[in-house]
């Protein structure tokens, strides 16, 4: 009855503002299981299932796949891990995207981590990143940005109205980042 609920961290900010990075720096310091929603979707086209094909064009498109999936995939990768401290990656991209998580899984975020940095930042990340992403190309770049300017800050600012956003400037280098992002995941001394 009593069952204690996972503590979830949403980790968000624009393409290349170096979410997938700092969680990785995350997990070795604080006992996290790291959860990308796009690694998420991209191994289940790989995984040649029933929804791959939609998932791909989506993805090429810049556009957000259906809630439903996406959420039936963080789902299975959270009871999978064994863990109940999570970084969401990546997610929640829209309004529909949060509410539908929060009905499904009754979870309120802890906090949302937002990496804030400048469009012409991570343009050059992006373009320069060569990992053979299909939405690694300039005319698709265009579209994840507006996708996240038009959809994905409003959930920022939601968040922000509420008092739970961390706010991190992500223009900086790597290791500085990370400095930022430890003195969140502390906790202070009374
Ligand atoms: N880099 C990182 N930090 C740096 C720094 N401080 N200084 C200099 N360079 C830095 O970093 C990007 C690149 O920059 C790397 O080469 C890195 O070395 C360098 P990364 O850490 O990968 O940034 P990240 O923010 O994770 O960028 P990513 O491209 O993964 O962000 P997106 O939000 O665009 O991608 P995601 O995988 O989350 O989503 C892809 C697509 O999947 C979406 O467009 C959408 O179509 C779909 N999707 C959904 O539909 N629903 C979801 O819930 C999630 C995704
Ligand atoms: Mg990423």
């Amino acid at each position: 009855l009593a069952e204690e609920k996972p503590k979830v961290v949403f980790v968000l900010g624009g393409p290349g503002s170096g979410k997938g990075t700092q969680c990785a720096n995350i997990v070795e310091h604080f006992h996290y299981t790291h959860l990308s929603a796009g690694d998420l979707l991209r191994a289940e086209i790989k995984s040649g299932s029933e929804n791959g094909t939609m998932i791909q064009n989506m993805i090429k498109e810049g556009k957000i796949v259906p809630s439903e999936v996406t959420i039936k995939l963080l789902q299975k990768a959270m009871l999978e891990s064994g863990n109940d401290k999570f970084l969401i990656d990546g997610f929640p991209r829209n309004e529909e995207n949060r509410a539908a998580f929060e009905a499904v899984t009754k979870i309120e975020p802890e906090f949302v981590l937002f990496f804030n940095c400048p469009e012409e930042e991570m343009e050059r990340r992006l373009l320069s990143r060569n990992q053979g992403r299909e939405d690694d190309n300039i005319e698709t770049i265009r579209k994840r940005f507006k996708v996240f300017l038009e959809s994905s800050l409003p959930v920022i600012e939601y968040y922000r109205a509420k008092g739970k956003v961390q706010e991190i400037d992500a223009a900086k280098p790597v290791g500085e980042v990370f400095e930022a992002v430890k003195v969140v995941f502390t906790p202070k001394a009374e």
